[in-house]
């Protein structure tokens, strides 16, 4: 049975759990780290496929959002928990718990020893805490209270580190040229997606709560491993052998008809040249990129090397340096592959390896690929006729990297497909805007569109989840005339 006591304490506990989460974060912000994005991160690499696959779909751009409150509400059931241990195992557990949380910060915060004081102060302030559980109200919202000022602390640190790597990155200067704005033509269709997507409109994927913050002035990209010349290269050395190029980046979790793509002017230097450069062993065979925080995604080395893929180090964006969520400062991208196999942003290494490399995603049951983006259109605008009364618009955009869109067709519900005028193609591996006008009577209608590669396959029509080996499908618009 519960009683009074019992629950009030158990709000007791919760209180000193929060407060200790909320202390341990303060500490481990002071130098740019973080408890709860630890236990997060932990919590990701340890979620098998099927749980990662529903909080994709289901959370969507909150999915970091989610996993920081998840790991909230854990560590508060977790005090409640302890406070309901005997007396004498309850504080070797709670010192446990701390070393647990110490040594997952050893391995997966960039900034460690800053987070593994977090997680030994906070192990302390809740041991402390449920010797002396809080009684009454009073006592309890004094506990939430000194957690919430140490959120509180812990937000306001980040934020001026947030700051300071803005700063570094704007004092970067230009990354290539957006000097000419590209046009295709259908400038004039509102609701479009833009020819280029702006970065801060550019969709997050990433298995990171916080992107790394990395400075500038001391990175350097180390190429290594199987190679007979291994090479360290500045942001300032990568830029004097960048080239620009267009191509739309597609996370393998974009159903058809959502937002997980966008299409840029990258900045980057020809993996082909680096390799050239560094020599590559003759038992290398695979190169894997490796990020600051130890994610790695490898690539097969010869089709990067004979320049049958073309991939880079991206440095830049539209003009820019990448942004802190988009990998700043390099990431590899080799257009045509999949997000989650194309290459690791916040890039700290290029190792040449054998076989014997496992990736993130192949450990957790993910094929060893690569996978290639499967031709895709999305329908961006359904609107009375601009062309003649009594049509209807309807317009998106398509890919289909490596090889470029050859055609885009839309169909009324069951009827006959009709090609779409296209926009001129920014390059191959870009996205492609495309429009058509079609004749709808006054009903409610089912459009639905698809994207026909240059090397002749036909987006499918079947419906398939992205797990394992991506998504396909048709985007089906319901418009109402
Ligand atoms: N270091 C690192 N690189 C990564 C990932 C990651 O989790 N960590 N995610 C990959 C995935 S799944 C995708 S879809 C793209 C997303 O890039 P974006 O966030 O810039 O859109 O980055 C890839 N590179
Ligand atoms: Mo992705």
């Amino acid at each position: 049975m519960v009683t009074n006591g019992d629950r009030s304490s158990g709000v007791g506990a919760a209180a000193v759990g929060l407060a200790a989460l909320g202390v341990g974060e303060a500490i481990a912000a002071t130098r740019g780290g973080s408890l709860i994005d630890t236990l997060g991160r932990a919590a990701i690499d340890a979620a098998p496929v099927p749980v990662v696959e529903v909080t994709v779909a289901m959370s969507g751009r909150h999915d970091k959002i989610a996993t920081r409150l998840g790991i909230g509400a854990g560590v508060v059931a977790a005090a409640v928990g302890l406070a309901a241990l005997p007396e004498r195992l309850r504080t070797p557990v709670t010192a446990a718990a701390g070393a647990g949380a110490a040594a997952l910060a050893t391995r997966l915060s960039t900034r460690s020893t800053s987070t593994v004081a977090g997680a030994v102060a906070a192990s302390g302030v809740l041991a402390a805490g449920l010797r002396r559980r809080p009684r009454g109200l009073l006592g309890g919202l004094a506990w939430i209270a000194t957690g919430a000022g140490m959120f509180a602390a812990a937000h306001t640190l980040h934020h001026d580190l947030d700051r300071r790597q803005d700063n570094d990155i704007r004092r970067i200067g230009p990354m290539g040229a957006l000097g000419v704005v590209p046009q295709d033509g259908l400038e004039d269709e509102p609701g479009l997606s833009p020819l280029v997507t702006a970065a801060r409109r550019m969709y997050v994927a990433d298995v990171n709560l916080r992107p790394p913050r990395i400075d500038p002035a001391h990175w350097r990209l180390s190429v290594t491993g199987k190679v007979a010349h291994p090479l360290r290269l500045t942001l300032n050395e990568l830029a004097e052998d960048a080239v620009e190029f267009d191509a739309v980046m597609v996370c393998v979790h974009n159903h058809p008809g959502e937002g997980r793509a966008a299409n840029g002017r990258w900045f980057g230097v020809p993996l082909s040249d680096l390799l050239k450069h560094a020599i590559p062993e003759s038992d290398a065979t695979r190169l894997v990129t490796r990020a600051v925080d130890g994610y790695t995604i490898s690539l097969p080395i010869e089709p990067l090397r004979s320049g049958e893929w073309p991939g880079y180090v991206v440095i830049g964006m539209n003009g820019e340096p990448l942004t802190p969520a988009h990998g700043f400062p390099a990431r590899v991208f080799v257009p045509g592959l999949y997000g989650q196999y194309t290459g690791a942003k916040w890039l700290g290494e290029l190792e040449l390896t054998d076989d014997t490399h496992v990736d993130y995603w192949w450990r957790r049951g993910w094929p060893a690929g690569p996978l290639w983006v499967t031709p895709q259109a999305r329908i961006d605008v359904t609107a009375p006729g601009r062309a003649a009364a009594g049509t209807t618009t309807i317009a998106g955009v398509a890919w289909a990297p490596p090889h470029g869109v050859a055609g885009v067709e839309v169909r009324v519900g069951e009827g006959d497909w009709h090609s779409a005028d296209l926009g001129t193609e920014l390059g191959a591996a870009a996205w492609r805007r495309w429009r058509v006008a079609v004749e709808l009577p006054p009903g409610e209608h089912q459009v639905q569109a698809r994207a026909i590669s240059r090397s002749g396959e036909v987006q499918e029509g079947r419906h398939r989840p992205p797990f394992p080996t991506g998504p396909s499908g048709f985007h089906t618009v319901t418009v109402e005339v």
